[in-house]
């Protein structure tokens, strides 16, 4: 099962280029951490993206907080990612109509489908939302990932929410990727007259944290090595606990980021061989 197999070898799993590029990208940094760049200023989001750029597979924005946002950035962010080999997730979470969330994910300020590798969707309006957002990004070989379970208190994400969520990703493989959620979803959403036997999909998780417990609105953490081995997470997303408070305090962000890779890494590897 997808569970313990190795990353690369389950890159041969999915047809969607994104999802083997992750995967491939994973196994030639030995590294499954991807790290949330939360910040509202250009400069800082750039200075972080260089410091923790060495020790991630993925990196993840929201592009739509930045105060001083310009089209230029998106050139710098390119570069980045080409020079430290990492791929790009805008966190967007579409939760609109087919026809509005295309026109979102194509146009507008930012552009998302040209630059973003992966995005993601809340499932709530059904598998329209899939059907706009592939009419984007199925040709220029995007992925997309459903957020099936969120991380924060009281979350409605449960139970037949998403299930539902698991079976309209089963139902576009093509596009849908993966899973924003708490733990590996294999079974869930199958209907008996379904071959879900050679279903793989890449499970993110968010609500990382090995100091804190949470935040003060509503976010809870685990550790590395309860997402990836106890839940059978495939990467990590970590944002405060690796940039902390200080933006501009890189050499303490990059040893958070090695710190953060290593665990993953580490659970990982005891997953295979468990
Ligand atoms: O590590 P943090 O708490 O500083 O940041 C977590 C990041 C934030 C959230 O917008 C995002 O992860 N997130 C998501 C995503 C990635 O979709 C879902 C969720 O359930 N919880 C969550 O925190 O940028």
């Amino acid at each position: 099962t997808p569970r313990t197999q190795t990353y690369g070898a389950r890159a041969l799993n999915f047809t969607n280029p994104t999802a083997r590029l992750i995967l491939e990208t994973i196994e030639r940094k030995k590294s499954n951490l991807a790290v949330s760049v939360d910040v509202t200023k250009s400069n800082d989001l750039l200075a972080i993206i260089k410091a923790v750029g060495p020790y991630v597979c993925m990196i993840k924005t929201h592009i739509d907080i930045i105060d001083d946002f310009d089209f230029s950035l998106i050139k710098q962010l390119q570069n980045l990612g080409h020079e430290y080999d990492f791929v790009y997730f805008e966190d967007r979470k579409f939760a609109d109509i087919g026809n509005t969330v295309a026109l979102q994910y194509a146009g507008g300020v930012h552009k998302i489908a040209s630059w973003a590798h992966l995005t993601n969707a809340h499932p709530v309006p059904g598998p329209s939302i899939i059907k706009g957002l592939s009419s984007v990004g199925l040709a220029l070989g995007r992925g997309l990932l459903l957020l099936a379970e969120m991380s924060t208190k009281g979350s409605l994400a449960v139970g037949s929410y998403t299930e539902e969520a698991v079976r309209m990703a089963r139902q576009h493989k093509d596009f849908v990727i993966g899973f924003i959620a708490q733990r590996r979803m294999d079974g869930i959403g199958s209907q008996l007259h379904e071959d879900v036997s050679q279903d793989d999909f890449l499970i993110l998780t968010p609500g990382i944290g090995l100091e804190a417990k949470g935040d003060a609105m509503g976010q809870q953490y685990r550790t590395p090595h309860e997402a990836v081995f106890e839940s059978g997470s495939d990467i990590i997303i970590v944002g405060r606990g690796i940039y902390g408070t200080d933006p501009k305090a890189v050499d303490a962000i990059a040893a958070k980021a090695e710190r953060y890779m290593a665990e993953g890494w580490a659970a990982y590897q005891a997953r295979l061989t468990h």
